[in-house]
Parts: C-alpha cells; sequence; structure tokens
C-alpha cells in the first residue's frame, strides 16, 4: 500500500518525540486513525470525552516536556478540545491537536460538522494550519510542531479525512526541532538590578514555575539577601521544600508570611511568576524587579521599576557574584516566627481532625501527605481541593502537584493524574477531586481507566455542593445559590464500573482508608470521602472586601431563615475566624 498523508503525518510526529495520542476517532478521521495503527509507535488512548483526553495530554506534555497529540473528529469532536487546549495554553504544554475536518470539496458550504477552524481555535492555539493539499503536510505539519515545542504550547492541524487518506508526495518530512532555550539577561540588566538590590535595606523575592530549574540559585540567593522567599501555587513545589526562607504563598489560598514580606520589602524580586491576583502585589512602594523569559509577562501584573528578559536559573546565577551580602536578618525573622505562627494554626483542624465528623478536609489532605510515596504526582481540582493541596500537603523535592492554576477549569486533576500515571507508571498519581469536578468530567472516563488498568488514586472531596462557589457568593455579600446538588454514594458507583470503591464517613476511618487506596494496584480506585461542607480556609491576608462581603452574607442568610448555616459555619471555623 502505497503511504498516505497521515503515515508521513505520524512519522513527522514521531519524529518529534511524540509517542502517544488521546482522542475519540470517526469520519475524518479514520485515515489519521488507520496510519497511527498501522506506524505501531504511537498508544492510542481512546477517551470517552475529547476533553479528558486534553486534559491528560496537557499533563503529560507538562511533566514530561515532550509533545502530546490529541485528536477529535469534525466539528462536535473538535469541539470538545477545546477546553483543555486553553489549558495546554496557559500551561505551556506543547499539545498538538489533530482536528478532523469536513472533505476539502465541501470547505465553506456549512456542510455537516463544518467548522471554521481558524475562528473556533483562536484564543487556543499558537498555530492552526488547515491542511487541504497534500503537498502542505512537511510545511504545516512542521509549523505546528515546531511552534509547539519551541512557543510551548498548543497548535492545531485540521485535516479532512480525503487529504489524509491522499498519496503522500514525495519529498522530505524532516523538521529541524529548535531547542527552546533563553539565557541570562543581558549584563545591562544584571547591573540594574545589583544596584537597585544594593540600594535596598530590605528584599524579598516571590517566585513562581518560572524557577524549576533555578532552586539551588534561588535559595543561594535568598541566604545571601537575607530574603524571604514567597511563591506561587506553581512554585511551591520548586521553593518551599529544604528552604530555611520560605514564607508560604499569597494570594486566596496564601498562608505564613508572605503577603506582608512582598509587600513591605524595599525591593520585591519575582522570579519566573506571572502570578494572576495584581490586588495580592504591592502596588506602589515597593520597587519591582521582574524577570521573567516571557517578554509579555514583564510588568503585566504589577508596576515594575525593572523587567529583566531572561532565563531565571541563568540569571540569578550571573547575579549573585554581583550582589552584595545582608548582613540583617531582622526583615527575614519577623516573617519566618510569621509563617511558623501561621503553620501552627493551620495545624488545628489536622490534630483536632481524627475526632471531628464529617472528616476535616484539613485532615485528610496531611494524612494523604503523610502516606503517600516520596515521589507521588498531586493533582488537585481548581475549587477547595486546590486550597488542601497548597496548604496541608507536603511536596519536598520528589513529589509534584499539578493542575488547572492558571486557566482554572474545573475536572482538570483525574485526567491529569491519568495522563501522569501513563507517563510515568508505576508512580503513585492522586488526583483531589472536588465532586461536582468529579461528576462533571471524571465518571465517563474512569470506565477507560479501568479498560486500562490505570492505577489512579481519585480522593473525593464529597462536599454535596460547588463549595468554592458557596464560598465566593458568601465573600461578595450574597446569599449561596445554585451551588448544591445530591451525589451518589460514589465508592458504589466505583464498584459498579469495575474501579475499587472506598467510602468513608467516620474520621477514624481515614487513614486505613487512605492507605488502602494507596496500596491498591492494577486499575483505579475512587475514595469517596464525606468531608465537613462549611470548612473554610482563612487567607493570611484577608483583604477588606472579603471581610465585608462574608459579613453581609452572614447577616443576609440569618434574617432570611438561614440562621443553621449560619451557626453552623461560625461553630466549624472558630478556631480560623
Ligand atoms: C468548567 C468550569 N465551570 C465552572 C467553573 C467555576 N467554578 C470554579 S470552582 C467551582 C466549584 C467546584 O466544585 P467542586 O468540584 O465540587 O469542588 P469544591 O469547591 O466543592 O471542593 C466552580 C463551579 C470553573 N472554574 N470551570
Ligand atoms: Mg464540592
Amino acid at each position: 500500500m502505497a503511504k498516505t498523508v497521515a503515515d508521513g503525518l505520524w512519522e513527522m510526529l514521531t519524529a518529534a518525540g511524540v509517542r502517544r495520542c488521546y482522542g475519540i476517532v470517526g469520519d475524518a478521521l479514520n485515515p489519521v486513525i488507520d496510519a497511527l495503527r498501522r506506524n505501531g509507535s504511537v498508544d492510542f488512548v481512546h477517551v470517552r470525552h475529547e476533553e479528558y483526553g486534553a486534559f491528560a495530554a496537557v499533563a503529560e506534555a507538562c511533566l514530561t516536556g515532550q509533545p502530546v497529540v490529541v485528536c477529535g473528529t469534525a466539528g462536535p469532536g473538535v469541539v470538545h478540545l477545546i477546553n483543555g487546549l486553553l489549558d495546554a495554553r496557559h500551561e505551556r504544554a506543547p499539545v498538538i491537536a489533530i482536528a478532523g475536518d469536513v472533505e476539502s470539496s465541501l470547505i465553506d458550504t456549512e456542510a455537516v460538522e463544518e467548522l471554521n477552524p481558524y475562528t473556533f481555535f483562536a484564543t487556543a492555539s499558537l498555530y492552526t494550519g488547515r491542511l487541504i493539499n497534500p503537498r502542505q503536510l512537511r510545511p504545516v505539519a512542521g509549523a505546528a510542531i515546531t511552534t509547539a515545542i519551541a512557543d510551548r504550547g498548543p497548535t492545531v492541524i485540521s485535516l479532512p479525512g480525503d487529504v489524509a487518506a491522499a498519496d503522500l508526495p514525495a519529498g522530505s518530512l524532516h523538521v529541524p526541532l529548535p531547542a527552546a532555550t533563553t539565557g541570562p539577561a543581558s549584563f545591562e540588566d544584571l547591573t540594574a538590578m545589583a544596584e537597585l538590590i544594593d540600594a535596598a535595606g530590605t528584599v524579598a523575592i516571590f517566585g513562581g514555575d518560572g524557577c524549576r530549574d533555578a532552586q539551588a540559585e534561588v535559595r543561594e540567593l535568598a541566604g545571601k539577601l537575607r530574603a524571604p522567599v514567597g511563591y506561587s501555587l506553581k512554585g511551591k513545589v520548586w521553593l518551599e521544600h529544604g528552604n530555611p526562607n520560605a514564607v508560604g504563598m499569597t494570594g486566596l489560598l496564601g498562608y505564613g508570611g508572605c503577603w506582608d514580606a512582598i509587600n513591605h520589602a524595599d525591593v520585591l524580586l519575582m522570579l519566573g511568576t506571572d502570578f494572576p491576583f495584581p490586588g495580592f502585589l504591592p502596588g506602589k512602594g515597593v520597587k519591582i524587579i521582574q524577570v521573567d523569559r516571557e517578554p509579555g509577562h514583564l510588568g503585566r501584573r504589577a508596576p515594575l521599576a525593572l523587567g529583566v528578559l531572561g532565563d531565571v536559573r541563568q540569571t540569578v546565577a550571573a547575579l549573585l557574584p554581583m550582589v552584595t551580602a545582608k548582613t540583617s536578618d531582622k526583615f527575614l525573622r519577623t516573617h519566618l516566627d510569621k509563617t511558623a505562627h501561621f503553620h501552627r494554626t493551620l495545624q488545628h483542624y489536622v490534630t483536632k481532625g481524627p475526632g471531628l465528623k464529617p472528616v476535616r478536609p484539613e485532615y485528610l489532605a496531611a494524612v494523604l501527605s503523610e502516606l503517600a510515596a516520596d515521589d507521588a504526582i498531586f493533582t488537585a481540582d481548581t475549587g477547595t481541593a486546590c486550597i488542601w493541596a497548597a496548604r496541608h500537603i507536603q511536596y519536598g523535592p520528589n513529589r509534584r502537584l499539578f493542575g488547572s492554576f492558571s486557566w482554572a477549569s474545573m475536572a482538570s486533576a483525574s485526567p491529569n493524574a491519568f495522563g501522569a500515571q501513563l507517563a510515568f507508571p508505576g508512580r503513585q498519581t492522586i488526583a483531589l477531586c472536588g465532586d461536582g469536578g468529579f461528576t462533571m468530567l471524571a465518571l465517563g472516563d474512569l470506565l477507560t481507566e479501568v479498560q486500562r488498568r490505570t492505577p489512579v488514586v481519585h480522593v473525593v472531596l464529597n462536599n454535596g455542593m460547588l463549595d468554592f462557589v458557596n464560598i465566593e457568593q458568601q465573600e461578595a455579600g450574597f446569599i449561596p445559590f445554585g451551588t448544591d446538588f445530591a451525589n451518589p454514594d460514589f465508592a458504589k458507583v466505583a464498584e459498579a464500573v469495575g474501579a475499587k470503591g472506598i467510602r468513608i464517613e467516620e474520621p477514624g476511618d481515614v487513614r486505613d482508608g487512605i492507605a488502602a487506596a494507596l496500596a491498591h494496584c492494577g486499575g483505579p480506585v475512587v475514595v469517596d470521602v464525606v468531608v465537613d461542607r462549611f470548612a473554610l480556609s482563612r487567607p493570611a491576608h484577608v483583604p477588606a472586601e472579603t471581610v465585608k462581603g462574608f459579613t453581609l452574607s452572614l447577616a443576609k442568610q440569618a434574617v432570611t431563615g438561614k440562621m443553621d448555616e449560619v451557626i453552623a459555619t461560625i461553630e466549624h471555623n472558630v478556631r480560623l475566624l
């Protein structure tokens, strides 16, 4: 059989490092999947929902650094990919989507399932090519591959079935792969950084995901400058463990002395972070130096004294010998003390956890942290799962935390953990799921995990509501509405579809239940934990509007006959208020 365009496409993709493709087949994609089958070197993961596949691909691509393919067929199948591709864009994940397209002779006739890929993918994709002539294969697929790898983000190849099945034109399919590297800051910028730092009495550091390769350098700089080090959720896994200067996080999930330190230092050094909540960053009075390899990140969250383009590791390494060591550690001590105090407060519901029913999520997360493997990969749903994952799970040097932390979609934890497990078989992958998130996307593809015998551990925070939104509504002064739902026993549901199910209602069962889940092999586990729906978390820095909103909401609830809920909210959080 003569080679087809689809054969050529897989040759190009595998040469670029692609080893897996998540998706659902159908019409336009049939020749593509037939070519994948014949190629034999790509694992096709037949999911039940394309979005699940896309979120799995994002995790796999980010955790391995390798490009991963997703596919969906013309029209509706393609549409199901979009949320995951938007997440890929925010996570800078090299995900290449093969989007089935209508027959090339039908393009622009409003054919059944026809979709304009350029307009549809515009918000997500860094490059979208429509392959309507076999001779476009090398340049179009080449651009999709090169852009995904070098610019780190999703790209799309829209492919009509007739073109995929057409004969492969003669000629080279070689794609020269670019190295996605950025060097250190320029000498001028390094000098300006050193001058600002040397002139400052106190310096604080706030780091993000861009510090992943710079852990040792950032710790060394912080030691030399006696600088407290705070971090975003994405920076936490790199900068907290083994760091004597660590002062926690800012933002709504914030804890420790971070907010205070970064808002009261003379100079704030922002390293590899695009922390998206400007309200928690200093507005004026603090001179901010920001280092990032993305020019678009510089200054977009806070006004800068100096914006520096460069790789964090190389920039900090070059800066280290250029700055003078600070002698006073008063500023650092103050914020370390504050952090230690906050950690003690955080422990309250952990220590009391074994005696509190319903189960406190703080206790659940702490037990999970204690029992999980040292190299476990945790994923967390958008919702309260993020709070407990940020505050009560210790990451250490080898654990990872992954989630939709920038796009903030619900329901990413299960597919992220699935993608992580396929990429790192044998490593524990633990999805901390909201019950809203779990029922939104994970339930359907639990069947995929059962079928593939993929050992993902799902820990479902069963609070019977969209708790995060419930809290948001109260913060904004609303009476909570539209957030409740009724759940089945998820452990029984899991057992019914062939997964292991564990139901935990008693605090005394948490430890054994989690231990049994982590020990399970040969397939997925669902641990259904009925948790305290009134558990709140208090950020280290509470904006005045939040206090006002909460008070107003509690008052409104009281006068509209919801006094029981008001009392429960106060009673269940008395140690936080
Ligand atoms: C796809 C999507 N829909 C809606 C939202 C808005 N949202 C953010 S968190 C959340 C609640 C999540 O509820 P659940 O998964 O039950 O977690 P909980 O906060 O209750 O632990 C909602 C609706 C979102 N981020 N993504
Ligand atoms: Mg919930």
